[in-house]
Parts: structure tokens; sequence; C-alpha cells
């Protein structure tokens, strides 16, 4: 019979072999992780999804971790880094001729990084156990299956949920991913969670171009550019394209203000590194790619799940948004008659926005 202070000390080595492994911080925590299941159901009533079904469908089995692995009795949460670079973000959003692409993107798409990760962390456990004849088992996920990730990552104590919804670390800011490794085994939970240091601050809030934070710790997906420039298939309603400015995936506002994002080291996971420069391109640059090009740069990352047509139809809003060019138009022009109809209606937008700043 396996004893606590045999878990004890096995739960002692699976933190640090965690960040030996690279993994930035790494907590265990309790597999009660249903305390905000009202609330999320209350966010799901009001619609605040949008058009991502997936998060109605998960409400009633999201919160539960016997969905994810049988007879879980922990949950391991991760943290891993993942800005590239000290740059000066605000000055890039104001830089209309350029794209800015959410940091999170820049390099090999996470899912992939992590989940790899993941698994060899779970394989490393499996060997610190194995001389105890315990029957390991587990299941890495990164957001991958659903699980209440912030929740987890704050109940093992890897930081505090922000008023723009995204766990913040006091030494860490909020620029990285979340992981976890469910598991069977009894390992000993966090004790202490993280204290919240957001206090009267609200320049998340102030700072969302969409207003999509309509309050503290409640973000309407259906209003957040992130939304609107990865996971929305269709159309993007006129009412938000002006709004979206040079952000052509995703969204980092609420981020780049985050006080404590001052804090925020810069990563060392070389997955994570830049690819092509997309740190600093020019819209006419994304603007011209082709799609055998478009395929071929993005192989391996997250940008190229929204697929080219979205790619081009998001990069035409921010050149209708970007100041007057006539070289701009023509290109533009050039694509007026596409046969795809999601790219030609984002371009004939955006001529006539150009135009009218003629
Ligand atoms: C769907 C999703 C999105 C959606 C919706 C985001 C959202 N905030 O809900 C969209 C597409 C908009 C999105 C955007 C982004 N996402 Co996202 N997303 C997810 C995903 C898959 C699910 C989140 C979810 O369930 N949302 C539904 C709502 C109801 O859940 P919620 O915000 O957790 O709501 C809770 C709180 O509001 C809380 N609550 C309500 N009232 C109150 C009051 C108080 C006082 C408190 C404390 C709490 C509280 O209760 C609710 C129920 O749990 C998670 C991964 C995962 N499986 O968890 C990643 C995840 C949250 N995303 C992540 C990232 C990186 C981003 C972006 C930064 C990407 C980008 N640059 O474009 C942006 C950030 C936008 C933002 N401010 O949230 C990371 C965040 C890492 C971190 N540091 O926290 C995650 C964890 C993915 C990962 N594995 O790393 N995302």
């Amino acid at each position: 019979m396996l004893d606590k202070a045999y878990w004890k000390d096995i739960s002692k080595k699976i933190i640090a072999t965690g960040k030996e492994l690279g993994f930035n911080d790494v907590g265990i925590s309790d597999t009660v992780i249903n305390q905000n299941q009202r609330l999320y159901k209350e966010w799901i009533d009001a619609k605040n999804h949008g058009a991502m079904s997936y998060l109605e469908d998960h409400q009633d089995i999201k919160f539960d971790p016997e969905n994810i692995l049988a007879n879980t009795k922990s949950i391991i949460s991760v943290r891993l880094d993942y800005l590239p670079l000290n740059e000066n973000l605000i000055d890039l959003i104001n830089q209309k001729d350029k794209a800015y692409i959410a940091r999170y993107a820049l390099g090999r798409d996470y899912h992939k990084t992590l989940k790899k990760k993941l698994n060899h962390f779970g394989s490393l456990i499996e060997s610190i156990i194995l001389e105890s004849d315990f029957d390991f088992k587990f299941r890495a996920i990164t957001d991958s299956a659903p699980s209440p990730e912030i929740e987890i990552a704050t109940q093992a104590g890897l930081g505090w949920r922000g008023k723009n919804t995204l766990l913040l670390n006091k030494n860490n800011g909020s620029w990285f991913f979340l992981g976890e490794l469910y598991t069977n085994a009894p390992l000993v939970f966090n004790q202490t969670s993280s204290t919240n240091h957001c206090g009267s601050c609200s320049a998340c809030i102030d700072i969302c171009p969409t207003q999509a934070i309509e309050k503290p710790y409640y973000l309407n997906a259906s209003k957040c550019i992130s939304y609107w420039t990865i996971e929305h298939k269709g159309t993007i309603p006129i009412s938000f394209r002006k709004k979206i400015g040079n952000r052509i995936y995703g969204c980092d506002d609420c981020q780049i203000i985050c006080p404590w994002n001052k804090f925020a080291k810069k990563s060392t996971e070389i997955d994570f590194f830049v690819r092509h420069k997309l740190n600093n391109i020019s819209l006419m640059g994304c603007f011209l790619m082709d799609n055998h090009r478009f395929n071929e740069y993005f192989n391996g990352s997250a940008i190229r799940r929204i697929g080219y047509e979205k790619w081009i139809s998001n990069v035409a809003i921010a050149l209708g948004n970007a100041g007057h060019d006539q070289k701009i138009i023509d290109a533009l022009i050039k694509r007026s008659e596409d046969p795809s109809n999601l790219i030609k209606e984002h371009v004939l937008w955006a001529i006539s926005e150009q135009e009218a700043k003629k």
C-alpha cells in the first residue's frame, strides 16, 4: 500500500521533473473543478460563445474529470511561456501598413508542441512511479478536449483569473499557454490558491477595441477580435471591421496593456521562435500570397488552420483600415472578382474604405 508520504515525495519529484523538461511552472490541482460551472452555463445561455458550438456542447461534461480520464485522482497543470521577443506592441498596432498577428501564433502551432511535451512528461512520471507497481494512467490535454484550463491552473497555484479572463501570474504576466495531465495517481494537491492582484485596474476593459470585456472576468467572445479573425468561419460583420484595425490573426490588446506583463519573460522554447519575420510583416506581403505559398509558409503553424480564404479576407479588412495608398487600391481591385465570395465581399469593402480616404 502506497502511503501519503510516498505520494507527497512523488508529487515533489513530478514538479521538479516538469520544470527540468522546460515547463515554466508546474502545479497539481484537486479534481473538484466545477465551482464556476453555473457561471459557464449562464455565459452560454446569454449566447456569448457566438458560433463556437463546441463550448455549448461541452457544458455538461467539461467540469467532471471522469469525462477526460476514468478514475482521475489529480490534475497536473503546466505553464509554457510563448512571448518570443520584447517589442513595442502598441507601436505595431498603430502602424497601419503592418500586420498584427497574435504573439502566440508567430512560431509553431502550440497544440503540437505542448501535446508532445506533455506526453513526454507523462512517460517520465510513469518511469518515476514504475518501481511501485502502481498502474499509472494519464491523459495529456491542451485545448484539445473539454478541460476548464484556467480553473485548473488557478487551483494548481499557477496564478489568478484576471479581469481579461486570462490566467495572470505576478512574476510572469499572461503570455503563456496552459496544459494538463489528468492522472489516476493520488498526488498531493496545491493547497494555497494565488490571490487576485488586479485590484482597481481596468486597463484591459478600457483598451479592448470592441468592448468585448463587458465587465470584469466576463468576455463576450462574440465581440472579441480573436473570435472574429480566427474562430468565425463566415463574413465579419461591418460593425467590427474598422475596429479590427491591422489585427489579421487574433488580438492581444488586453494582454499588451496588462501591467503584470511588464514581468513576462521571453520564451526559451525554440518552437515558439518567430518564423518568416511574422512579428513585423507588411499587409501587402500578406495579401499577395497565393494559396500554395500560404500553405507552404504556414506549414506547422496555427495560422494554417484558418485557411487561405479567411487569411485573405482578414488581410483585406486590415488593408481597408490602412492609410490611403493607390498601390493598395490596385492590389485590391485585382481581387475584386475573386471566385471566393468571402474574399470578394471583404475586398469590396476594403476598396470602398480606401476610396473614401482619397
Ligand atoms: C474558447 C476560447 C477562446 C474564445 C473565448 C475566450 C474566453 N475568454 O472565453 C476566444 C476565441 C475569444 C479566445 C481568445 C483568446 N484565447 Co482562448 N481559449 C478558449 C478555450 C478553448 C476555452 C475557454 C472557455 O471555456 N471560455 C468560455 C468561458 C465561459 O469561460 P471562461 O472565460 O473560463 O469563463 C469563466 C469566467 O468568466 C468565470 N467567472 C465569471 N465571473 C467571474 C467572476 C470572478 C470574480 C471570477 C474570478 C471568475 C468569474 O466563470 C466562467 C466559467 O468558468 C481555452 C482553453 C480551455 N479549454 O480552457 C483557451 C484559452 C483560454 N485561450 C488562450 C489564449 C492564449 C487566448 C488569446 C490570448 C489568443 C489571442 N491572442 O488571440 C485570446 C484572449 C482573449 C481573452 N481575453 O480571453 C489561453 C489562455 C492562457 C492564459 N494565460 O490564460 C487558453 C487557456 C488556451 C491554452 N491552452 O493556453 N479563446
